[in-house]
């Protein structure tokens, strides 16, 4: 595999995650997009590589996206990841996140192919985690903005290091979440959502607390008008 002769000492061992919830075991197999720091793909590596801190602290980067949903009332959705999760387990975040995976339809060496398959991906994952139909969720009506890369600490063994795809869309839409994924969800205003920040007993994802401390809450202001101009950015913000 490439991604050993790149990085030679990660670790590609399983102890990590034994104790863990099966299903989500599973998952860690999937395969993600490994980059390099322009975003080029430089690999892939299974989602456990991409996710153990060990490797990570090694520079090891993948690809991922982040979905912002709002209904027409402009109110943005949000889950609470389920407690099977291995990483970020409990915590608020936005709509959906996840990876766009080593295939055909989901990998790009360009950025326009590269947005397309982070769209297509975000299509797979809003059905797999929430159960929304792709009907509700069409391709043309997702809208880029920009990537942003970031690292953070889970829980000292596992972490994130994500060259991140923002996609917004507005949709009114069926949930029919799946448990093994997100525990509850709720519909914010963004003054609803500045409250619920207030609440100490709520834990929300780091890279959802980045992106509200940055640009989220200009973004959703000019949903209806404007727009527009925050979309197809082709810097990487770095945070
Ligand atoms: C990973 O999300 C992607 C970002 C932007 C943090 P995740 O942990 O929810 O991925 P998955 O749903 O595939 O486990
Ligand atoms: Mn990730």
């Amino acid at each position: 595999e490439t991604i050993l002769r790149l990085f030679p000492d990660i670790d590609t061992t399983s102890e990590a995650l034994s104790g863990h919830d099966e299903e989500q075991i599973r998952l860690m197999d999937e395969v993600c997009i490994v980059t390099d720091e322009n975003d080029a793909p430089i690999g892939t590596a299974s989602k456990k590589i991409c996710h153990l801190m060990t490797n990570i602290d090694k520079g090891l980067l993948h690809r991922a996206f982040s979905v912002f949903l709002f209904n027409d009332k402009n109110e943005l959705l949000l889950q609470q990841r389920a407690s099977e999760k291995i990483t970020f387990p409990d915590m608020w975040t936005n709509t959906c996140c996840s990876h766009p995976l080593s295939i055909p339809t989901e990998t790009g060496a360009n950025l326009v192919d590269s947005i397309a398959g982070a769209k297509r991906a975000a299509q797979r994952k809003l059905d797999h985690e929430l159960g929304i139909k792709t009907e509700q969720v069409p391709f043309e009506d997702f809208r880029f903005l920009t990537r942003i890369h970031y690292k953070a600490p889970s829980d000292g063994k596992w972490g994130e290091h994500e060259i991140d795809y923002i996609l917004f869309i507005k949709a009114n839409v069926d949930l029919n979440p799946n448990e093994n994924e997100v525990q509850a969800t709720q519909y914010v205003t963004a003054d609803g959502l500045k409250k619920l920040f207030e609440d100490p007993s709520l834990k929300f994802t780091p890279w959802f607390k980045l992106i509200c401390n940055s640009m989220l809450f200009e973004w959703w202001e000019s949903l209806d008008s404007g727009l527009e101009k925050y979309t197809n950015e082709q810097e990487i913000r770095r945070m």
